[in-house]
């Protein structure tokens, strides 16, 4: 069977390759990202997968290969890009985190507000690639030991 990745979904500039590098235990210089990338344990979407609705079937076909799915909603700026209830299109766990929190804190009520029209259930992550707020602890949410099951 092939290994199972985390996939991260999040609109243009949101942190997706940050967040990605990080889970791959890699540091890169951020660059935008127009194809999907497989890490070693994650799968990076390219923010053109959200944008418009009739990419979302491609999405489902991508998610086969998920154990788990990130969606990112930035609190630096955070237009609405999903459609309600976008999360029941995948059948694996869908995680909601907000990124850049150590941006516009005045966001955050938004944000979560966005996580639940999605359809995202709780516990949410809050994290900071910068300040390293939260990221070691939805690391460890998502890859347990640090690697991702075969
Ligand atoms: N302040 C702050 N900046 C961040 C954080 N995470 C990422 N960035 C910055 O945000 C910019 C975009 O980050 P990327 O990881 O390239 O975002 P992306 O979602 O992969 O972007 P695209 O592939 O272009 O859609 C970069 O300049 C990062 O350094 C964070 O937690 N806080
Ligand atoms: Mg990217």
């Amino acid at each position: 069977m092939r290994k199972k990745r985390i996939m991260v979904i999040g609109p243009h500039g949101s942190g997706k390759t940050t967040l990605v590098d990080y889970l791959n235990g890699k540091s890169g210089t951020p660059r935008k990202t127009p194809d999907v990338i497989y890490g070693k344990n994650t799968i990076d979407i390219p923010s053109a997968y959200i944008e418009t609705t009739w990419m979302y079937k491609n999405l489902i076909a991508l998610s086969q290969d998920a154990s788990k799915i990130v969606v990112l909603v930035d609190q630096s700026n955070c237009r609405e890009v999903y459609s309600h209830g976008f999360a029941i299109l995948f059948k694996c766990p869908v995680i909601g985190v907000i990124s850049k929190c150590d941006l516009k804190v005045e966001n955050r009520e938004k944000c979560l507000k966005q996580l639940k029209n999605i359809g995202i259930s709780e516990p949410y992550f809050s994290i900071s690639a910068t300040e390293k707020i939260g990221i070691d602890t939805l690391k460890d949410y998502l890859l347990g030991t640090g690697e991702v099951e075969k």
